[in-house]
């Protein structure tokens, strides 16, 4: 098998990327591991591993009090590659001081997200003004001048915007300010990841995050897990799968992409034969169509029904509407059911067999269940399934969505949400002494859209990436060229400061990471697990940076004052922490932290009893309706010949390489992709529209096109393909689960087809 000539080669040992290895994790861990602690940036970094804080990376959560390897239970050698990835990303030396002077931003609007990140770290604060070509340097009395000034408009014209690795109490500052301004505009990365799941949780149990421990998850038997790349994603999750597969427990794996670490991982933390031969993980993987789990899991329902595994008793006591989810289960034809998820009636009953077989089984899902249009349904039957089989309110059992950014849960719980929960709004009127405004805000999508029609004049973004994370890039750059200033509190170069520009002034103001703030912080974990970071240094030498915190409070206090809260003494983040025990419930305990440094999990969150949140304390079950799952016709995509390709439901999400927008690496080993512009088909695919193996083609959506896309095979399932965002969000329109405002970036219709312009490179 030959690369094409421009196809980049892997940058890093193993194999080659289009011979990709036959199972996740193993010797290439310890190979990264070596590269990374013995080179130069080597004793930093293993300064940064052992500081006592939460992993920058995933919210699995390892780290904190007990040192930067252990998770909550206190069990050492925790920190996996991703680690040490996001933290050498970090520890790049800063971008240089007359960088920005020497860059017009036409040259700056042509780098990939890997070269932006690879600038370095932002250590001085910069403006881009109107009409200039080039961002410069600015002083912070202008920043806060300028800040204050754009904050100072009406309040259902200013926004914020936050990305999940920040600290609770700067998510906590952000909204206490927004909220006093008379704004609930608190769009956040979550709208963009886990809003279904807070919504189906929220409706079915009352609370809206995993209600399982790590504990618990020690004591499953079986895990089914749905659309998670957990190996690459949340690679310490792979422990425990490993774990449970040892002492005998399944593991069901539903994903339209056979991902080689969902069938066998090789972890460092085990024994070297786990490390080199690799543990088996799933017990049964089944590859459904793109959008259809939920017609996987209303199967599994009626497989059980029909062979009276229905645990009944455990629903007349702890649900409500149960009756109602049979009759559809029942009423579904399996026509019906095998017809939309394109699974045989053996696999389905298969999976409902396992389950039924199991006395404590943890259902966990990410980016492929809530990415759809009909995701809170998904999880509505996800959460049937388990209730029907009395797999939830009690030890090693129950939902566990599997969070995002490290932090991400911690910013709904402060309430960083344009949705903010009632009892949070009655004390922190409270504490304002003042009521709040009730109407919602915007959340991320509505806040791209109101920004298009000229809706919004201020944006404050607390990290992240909001034009390379959103659908349909060029709306995107529109839109947050409407609004007048843009304010970036960022601690790396990204896309979105060379393309996310306001009309006026876009800010870039350098902020201090978690390893680096002055002052403690804390952050809360996927598993509902409270960590306390240590203060740090940064190891930029004549850094110009702020803490998040500080820079918060500071433009609070310009635009409030003094009353009813001391705006001011809130960069002690210890006083923020006490607003938090006051006003956060499950957090009263962050109240002692300062003292106590007890790390702890939060109240009424980890249900061992099935008595939930709900007003009965009964499961409120749904019908989960089936999807329509049909694709357009090539004619359907505004071509003006009839080409020769076909259409495919194309699933966006990361490679093995990269933290979101942000891309470490080219190539994808994991997948067999050499680069960034490849999309992953199904040879049968490939042959049927008459294309070979890296062929250049074009992948057109409903919103863009990408030319001189390499082919590679791989096992994806027949008629959906796979590619990496943020690139392919040009492609696509943004088409909502209507109830959370997520888009659908994992069912996104396409057509690959050759182009002239393509075909040009083709071998
Ligand atoms: N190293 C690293 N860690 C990360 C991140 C990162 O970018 N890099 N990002 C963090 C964030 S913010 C998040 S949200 C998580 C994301 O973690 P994941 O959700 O694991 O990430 P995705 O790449 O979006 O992959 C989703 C998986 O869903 C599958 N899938 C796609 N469509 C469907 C479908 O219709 N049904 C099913 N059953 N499966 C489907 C895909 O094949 C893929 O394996 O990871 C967090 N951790
Ligand atoms: N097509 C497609 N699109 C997607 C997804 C997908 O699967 N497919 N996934 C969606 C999901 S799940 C998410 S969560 C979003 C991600 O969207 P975002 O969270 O908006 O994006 P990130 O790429 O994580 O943001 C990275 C930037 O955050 C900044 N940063 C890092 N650490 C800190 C810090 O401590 N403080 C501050 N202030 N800044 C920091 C750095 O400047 C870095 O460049 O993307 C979404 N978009
Ligand atoms: S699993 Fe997640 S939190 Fe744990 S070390 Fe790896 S990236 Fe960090
Ligand atoms: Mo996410």
């Amino acid at each position: 098998m030959t690369a094409t000539p421009d196809a980049k080669q892997p940058q890093s040992g193993g194999p080659p990327a289009s011979d990709p290895p036959k199972m996740g994790g193993g010797l290439p861990i310890i190979q990264y591991w070596a590269e990374h602690t013995l080179s130069a940036e080597g004793p930093k970094l293993w300064q940064t591993l052992t500081h006592k804080s939460a992993c920058l990376s995933c919210a699995w959560g390892t780290g904190g009090q007990k040192g930067g390897f252990v998770n909550e239970l206190g069990e050492p050698l925790q920190r996996c590659m991703k680690s040490v990835e996001a933290i050498s990303a970090e520890l790049q030396p800063p971008v240089r001081p007359h960088f920005f002077e020497r860059h017009s931003l036409a040259e700056l609007q042509q780098l990939s997200s890997l070269e932006a990140d690879r600038l370095g770290r932002l250590s001085f604060p910069v403006i881009l003004r109107p009409g200039r070509t080039h961002y410069e340097r600015l002083d912070w009395q202008e920043i806060y001048r300028l800040a204050e000034t754009a904050f100072r408009h009406a309040p259902d014209r200013v926004a914020s915007y936050s990305s999940g690795r920040s600290s609770n109490e700067a998510a906590y500052l952000l909204q206490l300010m927004m909220r006093s301004l008379g704004s609930n505009n608190l769009a956040d990365c979550s709208d963009l990841c886990h809003a279904p799941s807070t919504v189906a949780l929220k409706a079915v149990f009352g609370t809206s995050t995993s209600m399982v421990s790590l504990e618990g998850l020690h004591q499953a038997d079986c895990v089914v897990l749905v659309g998670s790349n957990a190996p690459a994603n949340h690679p310490r999750l792979m422990n425990e799968l490993i774990k449970l597969r040892d002492r005998g427990g399944k593991v069901i794996v539903v994903n339209p992409v056979r991902e080689v670490g969902l069938v066998k991982f090789g972890s460092p933390a085990f024994p070297l034969t786990s490390l080199l031969q690799g543990t088996d993980i799933s017990s049964l993987f089944l590859q459904p169509i793109p959008g259809s789990d939920v017609a996987l899991f209303v199967g599994i329902q009626k497989s059980l029904i029909e062979r009276d595994l229905v645990k009944t008793d455990f629903l007349q006591a702890h649900a409500e509407g149960w009756q109602d989810a049979i009759a559809q289960a029942q009423a579904t034809p399996w026509t019906a059911l095998v017809n939309t998820c394109g699974l045989s009636q053996e696999e389905i009953e298969a999976a409902a067999t396992l389950i039924a077989q199991s006395q404590r089984v943890v259902f966990a899902w990410a980016m492929g269940v809530t990415q759809q249009t009909n995701s809170v349904d998904t999880i509505f039957s996800i959460a049937n399934t388990a209730l029907l089989t009395g797999n939830v309110g009690k030890p090693g059992a129950g939902l566990m969505p599997i969070r995002g950014h490290s932090n991400v849960q911690g910013f709904g719980s402060m309430g960083v949400t344009a949705h903010l929960k009632e009892e949070i709004r009655q004390a922190l009127e409270k504490l304002l002494g003042r009521s709040l405004k009730r109407e919602p805000g915007y959340d991320a999508r509505a806040l791209i859209e109101a920004a298009d029609s000229g809706q919004v004049d201020t944006l404050l973004c607390l990290g992240g990436n909001l034009y390379a994370a959103n659908p349909d890039l060029t709306q995107a750059k529109r839109a947050l060229g409407q609004i007048n200033t843009v304010i970036y509190l960022s601690t790396k170069p990204n896309l979105g400061h060379f393309h996310g520009l306001a009309r006026h002034n876009t800010i870039i103001v350098p902020v201090f990471n978690r390893f680096e703030n002055p002052h403690k912080t804390t952050t809360e974990s996927g598993n509902n697990f409270v960590r306390l970071n240590d203060e740090g240094k940064t190891h930029l030498k004549e850094a110009d940076l702020v803490s998040e915190v500080e820079f918060l409070a500071e433009l609070a206090h310009r635009l409030h004052g003094e009353t009813p809260v001391n705006w001011r003494k809130l960069q002690d983040t210890r006083y923020v922490r006490q607003l938090i025990a006051q006003t956060i419930p499950g957090y009263e305990q962050i109240g002692q932290i300062d003292e106590t440094e007890e790390e702890f999990t939060i109240a009424g969150r980890i249900f061992t009893q099935p008595q939930f949140s709900t007003r009965s304390g009964k499961a409120q079950m749904h019908v989960t309706p089936l999807p329509t799952l049909t694709l357009p016709q090539s004619q359907d995509f505004g071509l003006a010949e009839p080409v020769q390709g076909l259409v495919l439901a194309l699933m966006t999400g990361r490679s093995y390489s990269q933290h979101n927008t942000v891309v470490y690496k080219e190539s994808d080993r994991y997948r067999g992709i050499p680069h960034r512009h490849c999309i992953l088909m199904h040879p049968q695919d490939v042959a049927q529209a008459g294309f070979v193996e890296h062929q250049r083609v074009s992948v057109r959506g409903d919103a863009g096109q990408l030319d001189q896309i390499e082919i590679i095979c791989g096992e994806v399932r027949p008629g959906s393909a796979l590619m990496f965002y943020p690139e392919a969000n040009v492609l696509m329109k943004a088409h909502l689960e209507v109830r959370s405002g997520t888009p659908a970036y994992k069912r996104v219709p396409v057509l690959v087809f050759r182009n002239e312009t393509s075909s040009l490179a083709t071998h």
